[in-house]
């Protein structure tokens, strides 16, 4: 029998004119690294082009909020002057001078493709993000840090995305142990229990979602 949890029987979606961003944090490596390589597996499944997906990392979950506002106002402004200018500017740079940080730890997984997309094209490397997936890892301990970051970063996601209207999928793990998170990630965890990766299920549902926006614009 099925289990009851995860997003049930999705719709297939064709992610490939979509541009996702990615935002994760670096604590709890080992359960980040899985999430992130069930969440991009999900989006290139889905069509999402590789090209398409770009990783931005920070510290730890705290930080989220602010990065995936900042990620995407400078695909925004990319975007904009862009087209003013009428030449391909860099998202890479303009991400990390809105960061404030260098850009060596912005990764993009392929080469730039050209924008200025026309219908059926593929999206160019300066178009806005379609969706951006929020990834972190909160592990309970012997302070209060985790009930306060936990509520701030899922309060700091939703209003986000609502002030942005952009989709923002919240791959927060808030974890009363690490072993829940290597099970959350599809690891197998103390008991040798195989989980499920959740970050499949972000991938989908930002490319749900990033499809069910183009219908609302
Ligand atoms: C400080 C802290 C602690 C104790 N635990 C975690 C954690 O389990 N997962 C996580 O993503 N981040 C943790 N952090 C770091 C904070 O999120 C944040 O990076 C710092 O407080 C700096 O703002």
């Amino acid at each position: 029998m099925a289990g009851i949890k995860g997003i049930g029987e999705a719709r297939t979606y064709d992610g490939s004119s979509l541009r996702i961003g990615i935002v994760h944090a670096r604590w709890n490596t080992k359960i980040i690294d899985a999430l992130l390589q069930g969440t991009i597996a999900e989006l290139t499944n889905a069509g999402v082009k590789q090209e398409n997906i770009v990783i931005q990392s920070v510290p730890g979950s705290y930080e989220l909020p602010f990065a995936v506002q900042r990620m995407y106002v400078a695909s925004q402004t990319q975007a904009a002057s862009h087209i003013s200018r009428g030449g391909a500017g860099s998202l890479i740079s303009a991400t990390a001078d809105l960061l404030g940080g260098s850009t060596s730890d912005l990764t993009k997984l392929s080469k730039e493709t050209p924008s200025g997309k026309k219908d059926g094209e593929t999206k160019g490397s300066t178009a806005p993000f379609d969706a951006i997936i929020a990834i972190g890892a909160l592990i309970k301990g012997s302070t209060m840090h985790f009930e306060y970051i936990s509520d701030s970063v899922s309060h700091g996601l939703m209003k986000v995305q609502l002030d942005l209207g952009v989709p923002v999928i919240f791959g927060l793990l808030t974890l009363l142990t690490e072993e829940q998170g290597l099970e959350r990630a599809g690891i197998a965890g103390a008991t040798e229990k195989e989980g499920h990766n959740h970050g499949e299920d972000w991938g989908k549902a930002a490319v749900e979602l990033a499809v069910m926006q183009g219908g609302w614009r």
